[in-house]
């Protein structure tokens, strides 16, 4: 028996058979500063409501795995202090010793596997680090893909990331890495890259189809949905490429490693932006969120 309760929307939306998304908390607690990161997930948890779903967002709270936060939990969660940062490797442990932890895009796929969710919002997964080849920094988020049925809705690979390695090994897992509505990868704060995406759907009806045919197929993992950021709210790259370059320089010369990287990194990123890939960061985390919910709702759709 899993510790696990879910919210009072979220279990009235699994009664009637209702769309749901899933929605990450490592984003709350590790990517974004209070009191903006709950904001925004307020912000995000309405934007579901608006487009016809309801939100469930994860987290572990004092060894309780929660499907979906009452708002009072969202905030206690934004504030507190400590909260650990859960993957696949430690969110069991997390639960079994009473802890609190947020989970990242991994662990919120398999609470979402184990809620019956199938359609996950984020902002960018994790992926292959630059300088993988030395220090082996491939996130966890991957693998998730690779055996998780859960279709996650993200704005591509933040820069941050090395983004070649990162298709590479999707490609390798058999995961489908599908651009929404253009042909070329979205990069994070960029609307477009120069990599081709390996596949391309235009409609989210489209996309709830793949996920059903996997399962039909017993094909185990899920689907990453690469969807770009609204063109008004991107960062041109070239005022990205500097910002990013000190960023890793920093956490290299402060031997930053493990679960650390990707916090220290995208708050040196704000720091560095005056705020600014936060502003862009919120924007494309709602755009994500309504493309999630439309394919949810395709989903309920499609169920016999
Ligand atoms: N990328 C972002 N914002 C984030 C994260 C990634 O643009 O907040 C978080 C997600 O929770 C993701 C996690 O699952 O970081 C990946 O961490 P790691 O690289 O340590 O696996
Ligand atoms: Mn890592």
């Amino acid at each position: 028996m899993i510790n696990m309760i879910y919210s009072a929307e979220v279990a009235a939306a699994r009664e009637t058979g209702a769309a749901i998304v899933a929605l990450e908390s490592t984003i709350i607690t590790h990517g974004m500063p209070y009191p903006q990161n709950v904001e925004v997930a307020a912000q995000v948890e309405d934007d579901i409501r608006a487009a016809g779903a309801v939100p469930a967002t994860m987290a572990v709270i004092d060894g309780v795995l929660h499907i979906g936060l009452e708002a009072d939990q969202l905030q206690a969660l934004g504030q507190a202090q400590n909260v650990a940062k859960i993957s696949r490797a430690d969110m069991p442990a997390c639960i079994a010793t009473g802890g609190t932890g947020a989970t990242t895009v991994a662990a919120t796929m398999i609470a979402a596997r184990l809620a019956g969710i199938s359609v996950f919002a984020t902002g960018g997964i994790g992926g292959v680090h630059k300088g993988a080849e030395t220090s082996f920094d491939i996130s966890a988020d991957l693998l998730e893909l690779a055996q998780t049925p859960v279709t996650v809705v993200a704005a591509g690979a933040k820069a941050i990331l090395d983004i070649p390695k990162t298709l590479e090994v999707l490609e390798t897992q058999g995961v489908p890495v599908i651009a929404f509505g253009q042909d070329s990868i979205p990069a994070f704060w960029s609307a477009t890259s120069d990599l081709r995406a390996p596949l391309r759907m235009d409609r989210a009806v489209e996309i709830a189809r793949g996920h059903a045919t996997r399962q039909a197929m017993g094909l185990p993992g899920g689907q990453l949905i690469a969807n770009p950021i609204p063109e008004a709210d991107q960062i041109a790259a070239e005022d990205l490429a500097p910002v990013l370059k000190q960023a890793q320089t920093e956490a290299d010369t402060q031997g930053i490693s493990g679960k650390d990287v990707t916090p220290f990194l995208l708050q040196r990123i704000f720091e560095l932006t005056k705020g600014r890939s936060l502003t862009a960061n919120i924007a494309l985390v709602r755009n994500n969120a309504r493309l999630a919910a439309e394919i949810a709702k395709e989903l309920v759709k499609l169920k016999p």
